[in-house]
């Protein structure tokens, strides 16, 4: 096989954990693709819009803690995917961002080239604000360094990265990429940072930990869940970190949600004096409305590779080995009561009365009690709120950019990375921007049961402005596309013909199912009713 740019960043992307590559190509891309048909390493999903590409490849990165690769053409389609990649960013999954671009002779021609914007740097320029690192593949001599440094960055930070691939260089022969290994930790001060921390919790009167995106990052489920065991520690996750640990056996409560959220949980992070925050990201949606803030300065925050305690912090301290380290040295803590889980909502009445968000939760409940636990993909709106009283399961949701228009790509996404059949949540507002993508789904062989909360219009907005005309956007009959796209389509008007068009999708796999759901007008989730209430109290 020929060394070349093109064939080293693939075989380097494999290396870093990718498995696929989500794109759409243009003129700019089109020796990429080339390359990426004939070598045949990573597998190739199109689809037909780039916020789409992005979210999707945000998903499998999420799913895989691993980097995935969205493969884009230069201008037209690498500004389309900006809005997917800062969410990616914001929510630390690691998205190798693939452009193609002009060769060498073209950006010396003296014209405008087509696709451009301002100028020639101005893609670059812009993606240096949403990703952790960057470079253009322009000389075969320094391509092989650029890939490692770019991709352990990738690896190492949990977030995007951007790579700018000119035409003219793709298959230039190339020197082999090694990979650059992660720099090493200082063991003395990883020790004392470890032994201050478990000090901290066995000196408080009500320890409790609290978990995020970075444990599931940076593959470190099991891990935590048994220093929650050894230490007998209550584990909460945040609003993004909703899913963490489902598989692990750990005693985890619930999720902290502030005043929209349970109050047993609330008071329990509330009253803590000793808040062990791993990977949390300190964002208002997972602490915007918190009875009384959240006291940080008596938290203990490990996040984004350094420990802080109080008012000092100790730097390069990589998550992956502060757990290590307060595993090997982590005893019972005395003061460490269980705390019983907040059970999720069960029980559906399959009666005819109309649905509201809640039995949305209750029946998908139902339905993995029955069948077993599946993925679940997320959008923004009341499908976010409504995720929140499912049982625990691998869920991927933009909780913090709360970006519209990601859970449908995302649900392929998660489909494309595990082989797992997803459940996807999300609303009418929502799927207008993204939900056609399920065209894709006969080609790919993915087949998702996808509950669309039809309220006839953008009704979380609804819920901060009820008099407002601008929110409603009319009831569109969402299950006469599902036909047209080649699933199965599903009008669901009251609670017994939800519970039996999803068992009938359950039932028929192989295709997606689209259960179009009229939500009772004005019914809300608890939990958004409680954040809406709560956000009315604190803002006004
Ligand atoms: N555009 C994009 C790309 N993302 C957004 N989050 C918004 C706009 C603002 C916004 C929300 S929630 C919401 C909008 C427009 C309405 C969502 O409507 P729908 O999907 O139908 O769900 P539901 O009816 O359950 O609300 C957040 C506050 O920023």
């Amino acid at each position: 096989m020929k060394h070349t740019i093109a064939t080293e960043l693939l075989g380097a992307l494999a290396a870093a954990g990718a498995r696929e590559i989500f794109g759409i190509p243009g003129d700019f891309a089109l020796p990429f693709f080339d390359a990426i048909e004939s070598d045949g390493r990573l597998p190739l999903y199109t689809l037909s819009h780039e916020p789409s590409v992005g979210f999707a490849a945000d998903a499998a990165a999420r799913m895989r803690c691993a980097p995935s690769v969205a493969a884009v053409t230069y201008g037209a389609g690498a500004f389309n995917i900006v809005n997917a990649v800062a969410s990616a960013f914001a929510e630390k999954s690691p998205v190798v961002v693939v452009s193609g671009a002009p060769g060498s002779h073209e950006r010396g021609s003296g014209l405008l080239l087509h696709h451009q914007a301002k100028t020639l740097e101005s893609q670059f320029e812009m993606f240096r604000q949403v990703t952790c690192d960057q470079a253009r593949l322009d000389d075969p001599a320094t391509a092989g360094a650029r890939i490692a440094r770019v991709l352990a960055s990738a690896r190492r930070w949990s977030r995007p990265v951007y790579l700018e691939l000119p035409r003219d260089t793709v298959d230039e022969a190339c020197a082999p990429v090694w990979a650059e290994a992660a720099p090493g930790v200082d063991r003395e001060a990883l020790a004392a940072c470890a032994g201050e921390i478990l000090a901290r919790l066995s000196g408080a009167r009500s320890p409790v930990l609290m978990v995020d995106v970075e444990v599931r990052r940076f593959g470190l489920e099991e891990q935590v869940a048994a220093l929650a065991r050894r230490l007998g520690i209550p584990v909460v996750t945040t609003l993004m970190g909703r899913g963490l640990l489902e598989n692990a056996d750990a005693p985890l409560v619930g999720t902290y949600l502030g005043l929209a959220g349970t109050p047993e949980v609330s008071a329990l992070v509330e009253d803590s004096d000793a808040l062990l925050m791993l990977g949390v990201i300190v964002c208002d949606t997972n602490f915007g409305v918190s009875a009384r803030r959240v006291d940080l300065r008596r938290a203990i925050q490990a996040s984004d590779g350094r420990v802080t305690l109080g008012f000092h912090t100790y730097p390069d301290m990589p998550l992956d080995a502060l757990v290590a380290a307060l595993l090997e040295r982590a005893q019972p803590l005395a003061a460490a009561r269980a705390v019983a889980p907040v059970e999720a909502a069960r029980g559906l009445a399959r009666d005819g009365a109309p649905v509201e968000p809640l039995d949305v939760a209750r029946a998908l409940n139902d339905l993995m009690d029955a069948h077993g636990l599946m993925p679940v993909a997320t959008d923004v709106g009341d499908c976010l709120f409504t995720a929140m009283d499912l049982v625990q399961t691998d869920h991927v949701a933009p909780g913090y950019y709360a970006s519209m228009g990601f859970g449908v790509p995302a649900g392929l996404g998660v489909q494309a990375a595990s082989g797992r059949r997803p459940l996807v949540l999300v609303g009418d507002g929502a799927f207008q921007m993204t939900g056609l993508e399920l065209g894709h789904c006969a080609r790919h062989g993915w087949d998702p049961v996808v509950v669309v909360l039809n309220n006839g219009g953008w009704g979380m907005l609804s819920a901060f402005r009820p008099q407002a005309r601008y929110n409603a956007l009319g009831t569109w009959n969402l299950a006469r596309v599902a036909d047209a796209l080649g699933g199965a389509g599903h009008l669901v008007r009251t609670r017994a013909e939800l519970a039996q068009a999803l068992e009938t999708a359950i039932a028929r796999p192989g295709r997606f199912h689209l259960l179009d759901v009229r939500i009772a007008p004005g019914a809300l989730s608890p939990t958004l009713r409680r954040f809406a209430d709560a956000v009315s109290r604190l803002h006004g």
